[in-house]
């Protein structure tokens, strides 16, 4: 295709690691947005695995996509977010043995901190920001109290890996096409506690309530899905990377391009207090996007467990951020 368009700046923090490496590949093709989009990408690392990224940037390079239309290594972040449109925040902290979630929190802190004042200092006036690396709730945050300048809704966090793991869970249960399945959200925290719902999802013309029951639901599907995970981590002996690459590419794509009529996406972003979600907390709701910004779909009528759920979602999520300040990190 013909590309008379502009290049954007797309920078990927973490791009020598597991996830950087999935999803490379597939930003310089075009996948994320559109084949006619040419990108320049940005990538980010500390400086021991800047060798690394150099070697990826080597293969990108060897790919020879028409999509790429620039390619720069740095382990700087005020250099690699200069005039970023779309910053995929992958690099993290990963736990160590006998670390505690408050030291992981705190470490991250410390990337997620500088990363943002970064971003509102040297990024372009309409950068969108996909946080993926863990704990991502709390770390996108940290990244938009660090980014007074930027409109705080464009930081987000990745539900869409958990999002398309409960679409696949509810087509394999129901023998239906992942195509026929609408309108699943997954709320919360991108974490074990995170709230994986069916109730206005459809499959084909059917409500999915009417075609899985309650013990199903209960006792399969949500601890599959909010611990797949782990299971890929017992299977494979390393964690998700390419399913979690995927679900940053759909979710950049979605945002930038749009959600289809009569569907939505989940979406971890700054809550305004809708469904009565704390204030400015990034808390993973169903989105649509007309490819501007997120609009959170409102007025869903949620009965007393969904509530309940969410309400407990909405606790566990502040608890982080609870902590993160007594460490001072904000
Ligand atoms: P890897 O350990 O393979 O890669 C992480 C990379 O980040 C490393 O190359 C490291 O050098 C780099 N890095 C560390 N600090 C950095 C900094 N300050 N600036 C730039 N780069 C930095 O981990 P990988 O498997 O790629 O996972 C990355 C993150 O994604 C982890 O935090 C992981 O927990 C998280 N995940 C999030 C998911 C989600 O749905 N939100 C799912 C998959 C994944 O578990």
């Amino acid at each position: 295709m013909a590309q008379t368009k502009k290049p954007v700046v797309v920078t990927v923090t973490g791009a020598a690691g597991n996830i950087g490496y999935a999803t490379l590949f597939r930003i310089a093709a075009g996948d994320m947005l559109g084949a006619d989009q040419p990108v320049i990408i940005n990538m980010l690392e500390i400086p021991q695995a800047v060798k690394a990224a150099e070697g990826t940037a080597m293969e990108l390079r060897d790919a020879a996509f028409p999509t790429l239309a620039g390619l720069n290594v740095y382990d700087d972040a005020n250099k690699a977010f200069e005039g970023c449109n779309y910053a995929l925040l992958i690099g993290a902290r990963p736990r160590s043995k006998g670390m505690e979630r408050a030291d992981l929190l705190e470490a991250n802190g410390g990337i997620f901190g500088p990363q943002g004042k970064a971003i509102n200092d040297h990024a372009a006036d309409d950068v969108r920001v996909l946080v993926v690396g863990n704990p991502a709730n709390t770390n996108a945050y940290i990244a938009a109290a660090s980014a007074p300048d930027v409109p705080a809704e464009r930081f987000t966090a990745m539900m869409r890996l958990d999002h398309n793991r409960a679409i696949s869970q509810l087509a394999e249960k129901t023998e239906a096409a992942v195509a026929d399945i609408k309108k699943v959200v997954v709320w919360g925290n991108h974490s074990a506690d995170q709230y994986p719902d069916i109730s206005f999802a459809t499959v084909g013309d059917k409500a999915a309530s009417e075609l899985v029951d309650e013990e199903w639901l209960d006792s399969y599907f949500v601890p599959t899905v909010a611990k797949r995970g782990a299971a890929i981590i017992e299977a494979r002996g390393a964690s998700s990377a390419a399913s979690a690459g995927s679900a940053a590419i759909d979710h950049m794509r979605s945002w930038a391009l749009g959600t289809p009529e009569g569907d939505w996406v989940s979406v971890a972003l700054p809550s305004k207090g809708q469904y009565d979600i704390p204030e400015g907390l990034v808390y993973g709701v169903p989105c649509t996007s007309d490819g501007g910004d997120w609009k959170v779909v409102e007025g869903l009528d949620l009965n007393a467990k969904q509530k309940e759920q969410l309400k407990k979602n909405a606790e566990a999520a502040q608890a982080e951020i609870e902590t993160v300040k007594k460490a001072g990190i904000l």
